[in-house]
């Protein structure tokens, strides 16, 4: 069999909230061996570099909106490479902030609906991220990009939105951070979600294998983006938005072991490392290591599907 192609995308977004740093994520994952790691799996790694956003006005930030222009930008250049890249192995979108998602869930999104399949999106976060523009108290577009992705209105000036996620097709596990107006808006979808008490009393296998149940069915495209406040900040420092309770070590390698038993992974992104406020590149490596083991890093080189 080929070697399946992983296509590395640095995307060094920083224009999704005030506190900047996460501009260094993608050199930080390169250093912390992002490349020998999959290599050392046998897949094929291609390392695109980083990109860079497509022109813009610079920003004045007298509005509410933090860096409208800047992000918009690069929802523009990650459309456009995340459309491109999905349709020649599985790319791995090295972030940058969580604004970047507002570009590669739509851009892989287009390639599903061009394909005549679903695309499906596992959200690994403390946060919902489901504010638009009208209802975020803070003005940064990193707590946006779920609302955008599924269609909801108030992102005026951004590109439009030609394949919104249907709302079933979402799954939002780790949350332990959701603001009033995201509540409300969430409890009037179908979107899945998930929050912290839920794991603690279920086990997080529990929801993560109904979904993949589902996109398995429906030959599904399955796009993960994994937040790295979705973990501990004890074991996971290196971000902005730390928030305690969150998920252990184990049970993330456990989410990625089991994605990397059912196969559907098509795309990932890696968002929100601030090696500025990492500790020795602990979640840098953290990451990196989350990231073989959704490639298929082992202990013993068996599936167990333990949960089947
Ligand atoms: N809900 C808050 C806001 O909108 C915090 C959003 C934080 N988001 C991230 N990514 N760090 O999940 O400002
Ligand atoms: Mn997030
Ligand atoms: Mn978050
Ligand atoms: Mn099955």
């Amino acid at each position: 069999m080929k070697p399946k192609t992983c296509i590395l995308i640095g995307a060094p977004v920083d224009s999704g909230k005030r506190r900047t740093g996460c501009l260094m994520g993608p050199d930080a994952y390169r250093t912390a061996g992002i490349i020998a790691a999959l290599s050392g799996l046998g897949l094929k790694v291609e390392d695109m570099g980083n990109l860079s956003p497509a022109s813009f006005t610079p920003d004045t930030n007298d509005g509410k909106l933090h860096a409208p222009n800047e992000t918009i930008a690069w929802t523009h250049r990650l459309i456009r490479e995340s459309e491109r890249a999905i349709g020649r192995g599985l790319p791995i979108f090295m972030g940058g902030d969580h604004s970047l998602s507002l570009g590669t869930v739509v851009g892989v999104a287009n390639h599903a609906a061009a394909q005549g399949r679903p695309q499906f999106v596992l959200w690994l976060d403390a946060h919902s991220d489901f504010h638009t523009p009208e209802t975020t108290a803070s003005g940064n577009l990193h707590g946006t990009p779920l609302a955008y992705v599924t269609g909801r209105s108030g992102f005026g000036g951004f590109p439009r939105v030609d394949n919104p996620v249907p709302e079933e097709n979402i799954c939002i596990i780790g949350l332990r951070s959701v603001d009033a107006e995201e509540r409300a808006a969430l409890e009037d979808t179908n979107i899945g979600y998930h929050d912290m008490r839920e794991i603690d009393e279920q086990g997080i296998s529990r929801p993560l294998t109904a979904f993949l149940e589902r996109v398995e069915q429906a030959n599904g495209f399955l796009h993960v983006s994994l937040d790295v406040d979705f973990l501990d900040p004890y074991m996971a420092p290196g971000v902005g938005t730390t928030v305690p309770g969150g998920i252990t070590v184990r049970e993330g390698h456990l989410v990625m072991e089991i994605l990397h038993d059912y196969g559907l992974m098509t795309s990932l992104d890696l968002v929100e490392l601030n090696p500025f406020l990492d500790e020795r590149g602990r979640t840098a490596q953290l990451m990196v290591d989350l990231a073989a083991s959704a490639l298929g890093r082992r202990v013993f080189d068996r599936p167990t599907r333990a949960h089947m």
